[in-house]
């Protein structure tokens, strides 16, 4: 039997449809909250992980989309380099306006709105990927080729 997804992870259920792919949404009984927690659900490495991290930028404050692998840590200064402005924290209020999307559950597609996306090249490696799905309990596998064709980013060293 198929189970029915809370609204948020429908949402990027749908996201995933319209742009053509066949990936699934799964919404599991663990946590996925954060990279460490959403390996174990479902039995990756945690550099397998898209963690999914929104900036504000601190002149304009537009959000920037950083997709990273979930071993790495964002160096900020290589983005702040080629966004030309500082980045400053985002919120979790921040983050919600902007996305649609809880922290902990931040998908890399269907945000309410387009973001600047930048992806870690280091994800570019795995024949398979895990990213979040709207909720800290939902995820969807793809590969590193969809990450890049789904989220259109411009592929970076992030670290
Ligand atoms: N579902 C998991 C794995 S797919 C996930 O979403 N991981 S994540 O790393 O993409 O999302 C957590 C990120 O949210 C953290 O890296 C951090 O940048 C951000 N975050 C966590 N807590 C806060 C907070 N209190 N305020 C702002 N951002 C936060």
């Amino acid at each position: 039997m198929k189970h029915t997804l809370s609204p948020s992870a429908q949402k990027v259920q749908e996201a995933i449809r319209q742009r053509g792919y066949a990936l699934e949404v799964i919404e599991l009984p663990q946590s996925t909250r954060t990279a460490v927690e959403a390996a174990q659900a479902v039995g990756c490495d945690v550099a397998q992980i898209v963690k999914s991290i929104i900036f504000k930028t601190k002149r304009t404050a537009r959000p920037v989309l950083v997709i990273a692998s979930g071993a790495n840590r964002v160096n900020e200064k290589v983005i702040e380099a080629l966004i030309g402005e500082p980045l400053g924290k985002a919120d979790a209020e921040f983050v919600r306006q902007q996305t649609g999307f809880v922290i902990g559950g931040v998908p890399p597609i269907g945000h309410i709105q387009p973001v600047q996306t930048f992806i870690d090249q280091d994800l570019l490696q795995y024949d398979e990927i895990w990213a979040a799905a709207g909720t800290p309990h939902a995820v969807f596998k793809l590969t590193p080729q969809m990450l890049v064709e789904l989220c259109g980013g411009q592929v970076i060293q992030i670290t």
